[in-house]
């Protein structure tokens, strides 16, 4: 891999530094890196990141999203600022870098660029989003959503397991679900949005390649099936007089799998969970939930995906006695990188001499949210052997330390970069 010149020497420390402290905020109780939105290791992460922003030189705020700001000042502070972030939740058994490297190296970049002198024109915001992941309401990007005035009322009204709508987590987390959109950061015109993050994939490394330049990013398609059949006693009905609810729904995990593999370009289908109201093993199952997601940066594949599905699974429970409820939702659009920011990185990346590939994200980002309101563009750097969410998950921080160089030359490049506002989503 690359190793630049133009490293700041510190940088190695610092981030190995971050990274590690990051990881000290987790649920002891469960497996690998698991720090949850509104959970209490995330809670307290929350301190650990604004005094991370305030020792880098950042002046901190929280807005009423949730989303902690560190703003670098520009030399014009009333021109459209310059955004760059990610976040620091992470998935249930996740890992070390997913996110925390694009908001540990941001503020690194900004840290960088004000030891050297360098004052932007704009402001510079360095952002940690609330919420990426999706959680138990199933709704990610919360932080982002809301900056881009896309989290709803209904949203808020969306309950977990328990019984507990989104609207009161937030509530329960300190925060006032009433004013949650009222960003005003984000109300006022925004130059380019720039997210550094880990590819999640196996592309890069198999290239043997420091750097991805995004080109878009996934649609999720994700829905809820109830397939409701009948309760038999599990030893007295014969094979033929059942309406299984089990059976229809592996049909259905089967059918989603190979919708998955039917696509022409590029997509692919995963069902996380099924599961049976019955708790008796001797009752054959009349109640039974599945949960399910397509993503494609194919939009017209994606845009086909429910009618395909829908159907197939109907006609399959139908030859078993069972009717099936959907509950289907669009976590996100095709998003589409702007072009003229995706020029920019790859400028700075030649001058730097870092080897760089155009590459689309399977995996979603706050920067789906923030192309809705600035030009927007991804840096990615490897994972190893391509794993993530998982403990598994690992970048070397060399390769941090190369992404957040190029960050920091894209930012300045982009200080002075006219760029058209193309519309993001495809
Ligand atoms: O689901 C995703 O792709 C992202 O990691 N939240
Ligand atoms: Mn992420
Ligand atoms: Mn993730």
């Amino acid at each position: 891999m690359t190793t630049l010149s133009s490293h700041d020497p510190g940088a190695h420390e610092r981030l190995d530094a971050g990274i590690t402290e990051l990881a000290a905020y987790r649920d002891p109780e469960r497996h690998g890196w698991t720090r949850e939105v509104f959970s209490t290791p995330y809670r307290e992460s929350r301190q650990w990141t604004a005094a991370r922003m305030r020792d880098a030189g950042l002046e901190v705020f929280t807005d009423p999203a949730g989303n902690i700001i560190g703003r670098l000042e520009g030399t014009n502070p009333s021109a459209p600022a310059l955004v760059t972030g990610s976040h620091t939740d992470t998935v249930d058994g996740g890992g070390r870098f997913d996110g925390i490297v694009g908001v540990v190296g941001a503020i690194e970049a900004a840290r960088q660029l004000r030891e050297s002198g360098t004052q932007l024109s704009r402001d510079l915001l360095v952002v940690d989003f609330l919420g990426e992941e999706s959680n138990v309401f199933g709704l990610s990007c919360l932080g982002s959503r809301a900056a881009a005035r896309e989290l709803t009322a209904a949203d808020l009204d969306r309950q977990d397991y328990r019984g507990v709508s989104l609207g009161q987590a937030y509530a329960d987390f300190g925060l006032d679900p009433t004013s949650l959109t009222d960003v005003q950061w984000a109300r006022k015109p925004l130059h380019a949005f720039l997210e550094l993050h880990i590819e999640q994939g196996p592309t890069l490394e198999q290239r043997q390649l420091p750097l991805g330049i995004v080109t878009a990013i996934t649609g999720i398609e994700r829905f809820i099936a109830t397939f409701s059949g009948s309760a038999d006693h599990a030893g007295t009905t014969s094979m033929t007089d059942r309406q299984d609810a089990m059976i229809a729904a592996a049909e259905a995990v089967l059918a989603v799998r190979r919708e998955g593999c039917g696509a022409p370009n590029h997509g692919v289908a995963t069902t996380t969970r099924v599961e049976s109201e019955s708790r008796s093993p001797n009752v054959v199952p009349s109640l039974v939930r599945m949960m399910s997601e397509v993503r494609s940066v194919d939009t017209d594949w994606l845009g086909g995906v429910k009618g395909r599905l829908t159907s197939e699974i109907l006609v399959k429970a139908g030859d078993y006695g069972v009717d099936v409820g959907f509950d289907w939702s669009t976590d996100n659009e095709v998003v589409q990188a702007s072009p003229g920011v995706q020029d920019v990185v790859a400028s700075a990346a030649d001058i730097l001499g870092i080897p760089w590939m155009p590459i689309p994200s399977g995996a979603t980002h706050d920067a789906v949210h923030m192309a809705s309101l600035a030009p927007m563009g991804m840096i990615f750097i490897p994972s190893k052997a391509g794993k993530s969410h998982c403990p598994e998950e690992w970048s070397d921080t060399r390769d941090i330390a190369t992404g957040v160089t190029a960050l920091v030359s894209t930012l300045k490049a982009l200080d002075s970069a006219e760029l058209s506002r193309t519309t993001a989503t495809s």
